[in-house]
């Protein structure tokens, strides 16, 4: 088998090829050559090897974006072990179950998520030592602690003897069925996203400056931060804060990116802002995913800030993105064709590919970055890798001229700012509150015509419904992404003979 480490391509071989003076990364508190990531890089695999990190074994990030964070999910790779960053925006109890679910032995987090950590660790019973991103006096029961400095000792000389198969990179997705599933990546995958989507649809080169508000913790956020600057001898400009108008509008006047990575939320919340039209002038190209682009907010973002947006579709399990429309061919309203290296199907329920344009049907595809499939999940995997096809679960049609229009979820999970939320979940958190006696949660567009999660909801007899006070009592309980924007009160919900709820007759409401 053919031997070959991520981090090895995405960052040595730049050094063997003479350009490791080049600047790889740019944060506001640091700007490191390709020579200084890498040996950032080798110190912190050499740390990991010595708290005795084995190769294979997962080392979880939970960190904001960072030198930190890049160097530890680089490092781990480097070393052979499998970074596992994960979203910032989740509880103690949420992290403490990705944490035990990956048998994670390490994890990184930073200064700001520490509290949440704790609670997690409890939860994790393999974990044996927690790094800390600079020196913090919070204590946590029965593991070790570390902090960088101290970690980031010896360089191991060269990486690990991984192959393209290797395990490479676990990103935990709710995707399916709201449980989340650890997507594994191998080597290689990271390449071919590189090779794909980013060298042959957005023709990346040394010069481009990478800026993207989807954080590393995110497929779409790695790919566009990570892989795909450090793939190309490129620029990453990495943001720790959360992201406002505001302050994205000031980090790209000063930090000048090329190339501009959001969602769909995203772009609607800079439109509605007083930012200067003139702010993205240095963007050669912005990019949508995480949730289908309206043609509306195309338009208006094409008039007002001069800047044409590439909508496409990824995937956690596909990786990064594999449909996508070209630059200077954009079809609004559409996601545009499969990206080169990957093929796509619409198949019918009974699973035959559908040949006719304008019919619908569910979203397949075939390519060279796809997952081994779910960490200890037989049945999900089952159901979503299908041989050499992957299953998006995304209902789709083929247009006259051949581009692809997604019509929603084949199933009932939603997206909120191109994130998963599994509505079961926020039923489950609603169902705890005393007036409420029924509910579910669908999708509904917003103004701009972005999906929003909306409650419908039976008030518990005798009881009035304070929609601010339920959607406040979903913050407190949950990832505050993941509460519904409106509640909308109803008398009883629409059900099938089994009593299932019907959503599709639900979501119509709420759209009317
Ligand atoms: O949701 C998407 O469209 C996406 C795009 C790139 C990478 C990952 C994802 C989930």
């Amino acid at each position: 088998m053919a031997g070959f480490n991520a981090a090895d391509y995405l960052l040595d071989r730049h050094l063997r090829d003479g350009n490791g003076g080049r600047t790889a990364v740019v944060t506001p508190s640091a700007t490191l050559t390709y020579a200084q990531l890498a040996d950032a890089v080798h110190r912190v695999a050499g740390g990991l090897t010595a708290i005795g990190v084995r190769p294979e074994e997962r080392v979880m990030l939970c960190m904001v974006d960072g030198v930190e964070l890049l160097t530890g999910i680089l490092g781990a790779m480097y070393t052979g072990a499998v970074p596992v960053p994960v979203s910032t925006m989740v509880t103690g109890q949420e992290l403490g179950k990705v944490l035990a679910d990956s048998r994670a032995r390490v994890l990184c987090v930073s200064t700001e998520f520490t509290t949440a950590a704790r609670e997690a660790v409890t939860l994790a019973p393999e974990l044996s030592a927690v790094i800390l991103d600079r020196a913090n006096p919070l204590d946590f029961p029965g593991v070790d602690t570390h902090d960088w400095t101290e970690l980031s000792t010896s360089d191991p000389g060269r990486p690990f003897s991984t192959w393209e198969d290797s395990p490479a990179l676990w990103l935990y997705t709710s995707g399916t069925t709201g449980e989340p599933k650890g997507a594994m990546h191998r080597h290689a995958s990271i390449r071919a996203v590189c090779e794909t989507y980013a060298r042959a649809v957005l023709g990346v080169r040394a010069d481009d400056r990478f800026f993207s508000v989807a954080k590393l913790f995110f497929a779409y956020g790695i790919g566009n931060s990570a892989f795909f600057p450090l793939s190309a001898g490129a620029c990453s400009v990495l943001e720790p804060s959360r992201p406002s108008p505001q302050l994205v509008a000031d980090r790209v006047s000063t930090r000048r990116p090329t190339l501009f990575f959001a969602v769909p939320t995203f772009y609607s919340a800079l439109l509605a802002s007083d930012i200067p039209d003139d702010t993205f002038s240095s963007v050669r190209q912005a990019v949508s995913a995480g949730e289908p682009l309206p043609g509306v907010l195309f338009e208006r973002f094409r008039a007002r800030f001069g800047v044409e947006i590439l909508d496409g579709l990824g995937s956690t399990e596909a990786l990064h993105i594999f449909l996508s429309n070209r630059p200077g061919a954009v079809v609004p309203g559409s996601t545009g064709t499969a990206v080169p290296g990957y093929d796509l199907e619409i198949r019918d329920t009974m699973g035959t590919p559908i040949e006719a344009v304008g019919e619908p049907g569910e979203l397949f595809v075939h390519g060279p970055s796809t997952a081994f499939g779910y960490w200890s999940r037989y049945e999900a995997s089952k159901r979503v890798f299908q041989g050499e096809w992957l299953r998006t679960g995304d209902s789709y049609v083929r247009n006259p001229d051949g581009t692809y229009t997604c019509l929603g979820r084949f199933n009932d999970m939603l997206k909120a700012g191109g994130i998963w939320v599994s509505p079961s979940e926020v039923e489950q958190r609603l169902l705890r509150h005393p007036d409420v006696a029924e509910v579910a949660v669908v999708a509904a567009p917003d103004e701009d015509g972005i999906d929003k999660p909306v409650a419908c909801v039976v008030p518990a007899a005798g009881r009035a419904v304070d929609p601010a006070a339920l959607i406040e009592f979903c913050r407190e309980g949950m990832a505050s992404f993941k509460r519904p924007r409106a509640i909308v009160m109803v008398t009883e919900l629409p059900k099938t003979a089994t009593g299932k709820i019907r959503r599709n007759i639900i979501r119509e409401q709420v759209r009317d």
